[in-house]
């Protein structure tokens, strides 16, 4: 073998995990085991963190301030349990082999495709075969709106939803992260709450408010999530300088970018903000679309998974707060306790992001606020790490059901705290 050649093939089989998949090909996670590691210092979580800085073996599921969901492939679980050690902390295996997960999800996602139940999860083509059918169905309280076009093509949809003239609005972005299912299940089954339910509750939010709803903005990272990756997080654009794809789109947009810590410069991490604010496509037109119609929009949630939260303003710094932060906390709690009173009594925590999570920068719902929009959340729904982002289908509906409270709760406080005057 001559010698370029041989270099050659060995830098391949060094990037061998990230670039070269076989075509038809998926990523597979057998024995690939997801860790709930409690830390009570900061010199603890950054040991941890090290690791997954440095190794494709780790790759960080979750973190809140107690608490960090790491999933460790199988030949690196001899070096985790030895830094474990050095780190003084213990850890609990909350999923023992995540590919056997996704290969329940998977056998669920064949069988009986009838309808769109609700009882497994959709891909993008349903998902907007299914929007489709809405459009014809309820042609005059919903129209069809574009964000604009992803790195790879695709036409970013969404919806309005509007009964009549002169109603305050609330966002809902969905999927922003590809993995993160639930989401968009959520999103679509809430859009078709909204449409066909006689529930009095549910018809007085719809009909009282206009709805824009996008239930997949990450649509080439989505698509990636079911042909290839599951657990891909990120867009779908290269980035020049490095052999590693995609960046975090939920650190790409122009407010606080890159600071404190907040995002990665390094393009192979999970949080990478991007060579420079809007590099992303699908993010730049979530910004464009969002300025166009946030003169009419009140409330922005972002649904996300995992950990059962809703977060508030800000994400770039724990050490302040927005104006309205007591509004903030109380409307959270308002979704909270409703959501707990349900009989599933599942808990969602509250605060602002940075000083409940940690500090993240260059969100939706921070952008969404220094637009303007005053009450804005990032939603993460269920669970709290027993199956993490592979939320087996059964949950679904008691998830979409938990936000749908959730949402007539947040609603009904904020119209008590004066949020919902028209604009
Ligand atoms: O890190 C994120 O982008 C969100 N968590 S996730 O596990 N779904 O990735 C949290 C975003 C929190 N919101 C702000 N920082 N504004
Ligand atoms: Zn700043
Ligand atoms: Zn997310």
């Amino acid at each position: 073998m001559r010698l370029n050649l041989l270099i050659s093939f060995l830098t391949c089989l060094v990037f061998a995990q990230a670039a070269t998949l076989p075509k038809d090909e998926k990523v597979r996670y057998d024995n690939h085991v997801v860790y709930k590691i409690n830390y009570s210092n900061a010199l603890q979580r950054e040991l941890i963190l090290k690791l997954v800085e440095r190794h494709q073996s780790f790759s960080l599921w979750s973190e809140t301030a107690t608490e960090l969901d790491l999933m460790v492939s199988p030949n690196a679980i001899e070096e985790f349990k030895k830094q474990l050690s050095i780190a003084n902390t213990t850890a609990e295996i909350f999923i023992p082999n995540v590919q056997a997960l996704i290969d329940t999800e998977t056998v669920a996602n064949t069988r009986a495709a009838e309808s769109f139940g609700w009882t497994r999860y959709n891909t993008l083509a349903e998902i907007e075969e299914w929007l489709d059918e809405i459009f014809i169905i309820y042609p005059a309280v919903t129209e069809e709106i574009i964000i604009g076009q992803s790195y790879e093509g695709r036409t970013i949809r969404g919806i309005k939803i509007s009964y009549k003239e002169g109603n305050p609005g609330v966002f809902i972005e969905s999927n922003i992260h590809a993995r993160e299912w639930i989401t968009s299940a959520t999103a679509t089954w809430f859009i078709n709450e909204l449409l066909s339910s006689d529930d009095e509750l549910i018809r007085e939010i719809a009909e009282n408010y206009d709805w824009y709803i996008v239930p997949v903005l990450n649509v080439d990272g989505f698509t990636y999530t079911h042909e290839k990756d599951r657990l891909w997080r990120k867009t779908r654009q290269p980035i020049s300088t490095s052999s590693c794809i995609g960046t975090d789109p939920n650190r790409n947009f122009d407010v606080h970018w890159m600071e404190n810590g907040g995002a990665s410069s390094n393009p192979c991490a999970e949080d990478y903000a991007g060579p420079n604010p809007y590099s992303e496509p699908e993010i730049k037109a979530m910004s464009d679309y969002l300025n166009s119609v946030s003169s009419k929009v009140n409330v922005l949630l972002a649904f996300h998974s995992y950990s059962q939260l809703l977060l508030s303003p800000y994400g770039h710094t724990p050490d302040e707060f927005p104006d309205n932060y007591n509004d903030l906390l109380q409307v959270a709690k308002a979704y909270a306790d409703a959501v707990e009173a349900l009989p599933y009594g599942t808990v969602y925590r509250y605060g602002s992001a940075a000083s409940v999570l940690y500090t993240a920068s260059g969100a939706t719902n921070d952008y969404a606020y220094q637009q303007g929009i005053e009450i804005a959340y990032t939603v993460e729904m269920r669970d709290r790490g027993a199956f993490g982002f592979v939320l087996p289908p059964a949950f679904i509906i008691p998830n979409a059901e938990e936000t749908l409270v959730g949402i007539i709760a947040l609603l009904s406080e904020c119209e008590k705290l004066g949020y919902l005057a028209l604009k």
